[in-house]
């Protein structure tokens, strides 16, 4: 079994909760998994023997203007893998992680393996900009495996940064064991009345999100038949969404409950979930909601189609389309024939697609191709009905 740094955005956002679920599971897996960010990753939630956790502290020097985080993770990757003679780093987003790891490897040694893991904006945004474009080639360069969490992430990192490395193509994934019993009606009672549909929208409320747009399709989709909405997370935006459904005086039907940890407990109780972005690289929203057997009407952009299926798990739209994405909203909810075809496709299509299972062997395989080790079958006890496995 090997020893794996983590290291990501412990902080809310799809790249951090990709990094911690895969680690739990690693760990579930007989993998020793050590958490090297600057707090606890907040999906971590439960003990578990094989998960430790190290915290980057920054130095508060007076003669620093801007505190070097990207530094003391470098210096706290280095320090933990040799002392915890890892086999390598697992990192989470370009920025800086996998700069970080490279420079960790300098430290250590090329015995150490790096994965870098890219996300999106960090190819997207941050890719083409003059202040980091070299970096983050380099260290894509001098990662030991890179992956991509959608074909469209994939190609787009070739197009901006001219990367000749292989890419491999790992989707990100969901446990639908998570998603499985139906949504609790007690909990649903508080949102929604019977007659009332209930839609959605989760994300860090950042521009890219388009929020706006997501008060707009409600809006439209309200003025047809009775709707409510809740908005989960929080972010920059979310004082622009929340003054927009004053004005429309839509502030009865609107809950915005900041950030939450069940996502599964909340999606379970939902009919639609609604993802106008701008630019997604895949869209973990859109998936968690399928698990759930919840249609996503969205926008057509970046990954986005390549986890909700058009026309078979949801509808999709130019961006910016609110009127045709409320059109379809509405075609959904309004037959009930549609959308439980819709709904059971999605779930289908997420167990089928994108289980934790299939996925985490994809990275245990890319973990054992750059290390050089083999995988172990680990002997499951052998009493009647026990999982437990021996190692
Ligand atoms: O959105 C970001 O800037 C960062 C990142 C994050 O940490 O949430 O989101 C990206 O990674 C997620 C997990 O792989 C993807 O589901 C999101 O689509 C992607 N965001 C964008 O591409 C805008």
């Amino acid at each position: 079994m090997l020893k794996i740094g983590i290291a990501c955005y412990p902080t809310l956002g799809g790249s951090g909760v990709v990094a911690t679920e895969l680690g739990k599971l690693l760990a579930e897996r007989g993998h020793q998994i050590h958490f090297i960010t600057e707090s606890v990753p907040f999906r971590l939630g439960k003990f578990h023997k094989n998960i430790f956790f190290h915290e980057v502290e920054v130095i508060d020097y007076h003669v620093f203007r801007y505190p070097p985080y990207d530094l003391a993770l470098a210096n706290k990757l280095a320090q933990v893998a040799k002392l915890e003679e890892l086999d390598l780093l697992h990192v989470h987003y370009a920025v800086p992680h996998a700069i970080c790891a490279y420079l960790a490897k300098q430290m250590v040694g090329g015995h150490l393996k790096v994965v870098t893991t890219l996300h999106g904006t960090d190819i997207t945004i941050l890719g083409n900009d003059p202040s980091l474009r070299d970096l983050i080639r380099l260290a894509i360069h001098q990662s030991d495996a890179v992956t991509a969490v959608s074909k469209d992430l994939l190609l787009e990192t070739i197009a901006v940064l001219g990367v000749e490395k292989p890419i491999d193509l790992v989707y990100n994934f969901v446990d639908p064991d998570g998603y499985r019993e139906s949504g609790c009606p007690v909990l649903r009672s508080h949102y929604a009345a019977p007659d009332e549909k209930l839609l959605i929208h989760m994300s860090n409320f950042r521009p890219v999100k388009r929020v706006l747009d997501v008060v707009d399709i409600f809006a439209r989709v309200h003025a047809e038949m009775p709707a409510k909405l809740m908005f989960v997370g929080e972010g920059p935006d979310l004082a622009k969404a929340s003054a927009r459904v004053h004005e429309l005086g839509l502030h009865d039907r609107v809950f915005f409950l900041g950030k939450q940890e069940n996502v599964s407990d909340i999606l379970r109780i939902a009919d639609l979930m609604l993802l106008p972005s701008e630019k997604e690289s895949f869209g973990l929203v859109a998936l968690e909601a399928m698990a759930a057997g919840v249609p996503t009407i969205g926008s057509d952009a970046g990954g986005i189609p390549e986890v909700v299926a058009n026309g078979e798990t949801g509808f999709l739209a130019p961006v910016g389309h609110t009127r045709q994405m409320a059109e379809y909203a509405l075609a959904l909810l309004q037959s009930p024939a549609l959308y439980s075809r819709h709904s059971e496709a999605a779930a289908d299509r997420a167990r089928r697609l994108f289980s934790a299972d299939a996925i985490v062997q994809q990275y245990e395989d890319i973990y054992y191709r750059v290390t050089g080790a083999s995988r172990r079958s680990e002997p499951a006890c052998a009493a009647d009905g026990c999982n437990y496995k021996i190692g």
